[in-house]
């Protein structure tokens, strides 16, 4: 009997300690030394339900990835909460939603459980909504009422967050910049998609930008001889070498 009970908890001991082993398994790390600057963004498509766009930036210190959310135009509050995630295909040409996937999950995690945000490593890096809050809340319009240009960012949802579990780094397993973001009602209905797409830096206006990059953007867009200093300096002094030599 007292053997019978040993091995039992000794089976008990051995399955809790593999379902340990496998929940570990999933969990992701923190990327480090994202390439600076380097941005991705995805805008969804016309004539669907949801537009707007989602943009991410490597943080500055190269750890993790600082995100900035600006949907607008959602169909009726009813059908949220919504959610939305970066699926693993990019989009094909047709714009068809379903083709892009499951959710981007490099270390398998399945979708359930459902993420827990106080323990971000714990979730899919592709569920932004799970970690960073879904969209139960919709702004309504408040901008002036042009009639010319219909309504402006009616029931819009606008969040900005460091992400510290995807990656712009296209060697890392969590690299988001070749897939997609899917935008999903409460029942699941993906209403919109887009692929991310690299963003050269003289399109990245906003968000972290800070005014020293606005000022070398615009100084470098002139073209002015300023501009050209350290290249001027070295053709000078190049050419006084020259002349000095002869
Ligand atoms: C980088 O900055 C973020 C906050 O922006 C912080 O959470 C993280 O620990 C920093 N990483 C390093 C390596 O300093
Ligand atoms: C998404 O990217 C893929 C691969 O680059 C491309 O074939 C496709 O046309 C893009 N989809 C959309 C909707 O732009
Ligand atoms: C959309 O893509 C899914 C998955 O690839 C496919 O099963 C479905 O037939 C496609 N729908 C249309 C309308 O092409
Ligand atoms: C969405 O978020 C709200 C508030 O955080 C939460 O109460 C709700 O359960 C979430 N809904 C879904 C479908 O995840
Ligand atoms: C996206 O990039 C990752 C990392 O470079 C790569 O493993 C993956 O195959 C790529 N996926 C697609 C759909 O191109
Ligand atoms: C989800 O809701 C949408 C909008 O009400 C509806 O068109 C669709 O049939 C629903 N889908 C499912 C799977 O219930
Ligand atoms: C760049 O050109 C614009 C328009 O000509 C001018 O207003 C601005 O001061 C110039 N900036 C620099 C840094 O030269
Ligand atoms: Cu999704």
């Amino acid at each position: 009997m007292i053997s019978l009970a040993f091995l039992a908890n000794l089976a008990l001991l051995t399955s809790l300690v593999f379902a340990q082993g496998t929940s570990d398994s999933t969990i992701a790390p923190i990327t480090e030394n994202n390439p600076s600057r380097v941005t991705f963004q995805g805008v969804f498509q016309s004539g669907k339900p949801v537009q707007g766009q989602i943009t991410g930036v490597s943080n500055d210190n190269g750890t993790g990835v600082s995100f900035s959310v600006n949907f607008f135009s959602f169909p009726d509050v009813g059908l949220g909460p919504f959610n939305y995630h970066i699926h693993q295909y990019p989009i094909p040409p047709s714009g068809n939603c379903t083709a892009a996937g499951g959710h981007l999950s490099p270390f398998g995690r399945p979708d359930s459980p459902p993420c827990d945000p106080i323990n971000p490593q714990t979730c899919q890096p592709g569920d932004l909504s799970g970690k960073h809050g879904n969209i139960s809340q919709l702004a309504s319009a408040s901008a002036p009422d042009d009639s010319d240009n219909g309504p402006r960012a009616t029931n819009s949802f606008q969040a900005m967050y460091l992400d510290l579990y995807l990656s712009t780094d296209p060697n890392s397993v969590a690299f988001f910049g070749n897939r997609s973001v899917v935008v999903h009602a409460a029942n699941g209905t993906r209403l919109n998609c887009a692929n991310f797409t690299q963003m050269m830096p003289s399109e990245t206006f906003g968000g972290t930008g800070s005014g020293g990059s606005t000022s070398t953007q615009t100084a470098a867009s002139n073209g002015s001889a300023m501009t050209m200093a350290p290249v001027s300096v070295a053709l000078m002094l190049l050419v006084a070498v020259l002349v000095g030599g002869l």
